[in-house]
């Protein structure tokens, strides 16, 4: 017993930093590529490496997976809950294909950032066939493509002392997942649906896919991602409008 723990230690430790300095001197990389080094970015990789740490023990140790299925378990019908917003703002970006669109990253980052749909759609995609299911009654397995939210917060950068990931959207819904969910190798920023774009009934341009909880956190249409250590300034303080219903906040399954 004492044994495999110190096993898992030793290699937890290893995979750390092997991990953590690849990982690193990727999203370095990559930061580079897409100008969001500052001239003075010297001594601002201490929140990636914390990140990257949170990243690989989230990999390393034990850690739910949602369930994944096969292609032929795909739906044919999946039925949608929030229709898109008439409102302007999201209809002239409809219009225009989502060229204009860019999703904000900002709060305790470092390196705050707006990406457009192809922006995403050039960092490391990620598939999942998973299922969907709303507190309602009913859900559907679909085929889900996009980034890692875990990506695209190792680009930006966040800070140490950051608690939560808050989403906004189009039709004026915002929801929150805390670290550990919001680095998750499921949780994805997604733009693809069963091999096509999402469509504007699915949250065009791009939704949240959180797998491990109920639909509702999967928030689509997004405009704004805020990265905080407080829940008091999302909505009326409780961090999604869920809870303002009668709903969970946290509403794993
Ligand atoms: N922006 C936004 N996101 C949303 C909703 C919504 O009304 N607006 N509905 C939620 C609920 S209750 C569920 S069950 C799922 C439904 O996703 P679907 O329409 O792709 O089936 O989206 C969630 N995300
Ligand atoms: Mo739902």
């Amino acid at each position: 017993m004492s044994n495999i723990v110190s096993r898992r230690k030793w290699l937890t430790a290893g995979l750390t930093a092997a991990g953590g300095v690849a990982g690193l001197s990727a999203a370095a990389k990559l930061a580079d590529r897409y100008g969001l080094i500052p001239p003075d970015w010297g001594g601002v990789w201490g929140p990636g490496e914390t990140l990257t740490y949170a990243c690989q023990r989230a990999i390393v140790t034990p850690h739910a997976m949602a369930r994944e299925f096969n292609r032929s378990e795909v739906s044919k019908v999946a039925p949608v809950s929030g229709k898109p917003p008439k409102t302007d703002p999201y209809q002239r970006l409809l219009a225009g294909k989502f060229a204009d669109w860019r999703i904000a990253i900002d709060g305790l980052v470092t390196r705050p950032a707006g990406f457009s749909l192809a922006e995403l759609k050039r960092f490391p995609a990620s598939t999942q066939i998973t299922e969907q299911t709303c507190e309602e009654g009913w859900s559907f397995v679909a085929e889900w493509t996009g980034v890692r939210l875990s990506h695209v917060l190792s680009l930006v950068g966040v800070q140490p002392h950051a608690r939560y990931v808050a989403a906004f959207s189009y039709d004026d819904g915002y929801d929150s997942l805390d670290m550990q969910d919001a680095l998750h190798a499921q949780t994805l920023i997604a733009y693809g649906m069963n091999g096509r774009e999402l469509t504007p009934d699915y949250g065009a341009p791009v939704r949240l896919k959180v797998p491990r909880q109920l639909g509702y956190k999967s928030l689509k249409f997004l405009s704004r991602l805020t990265v905080t250590d407080s829940m008091k300034n999302i909505g009326k303080g409780l961090g999604s409008w869920q809870p303002e219903g009668g709903y969970s906040w946290y509403a794993g399954i």
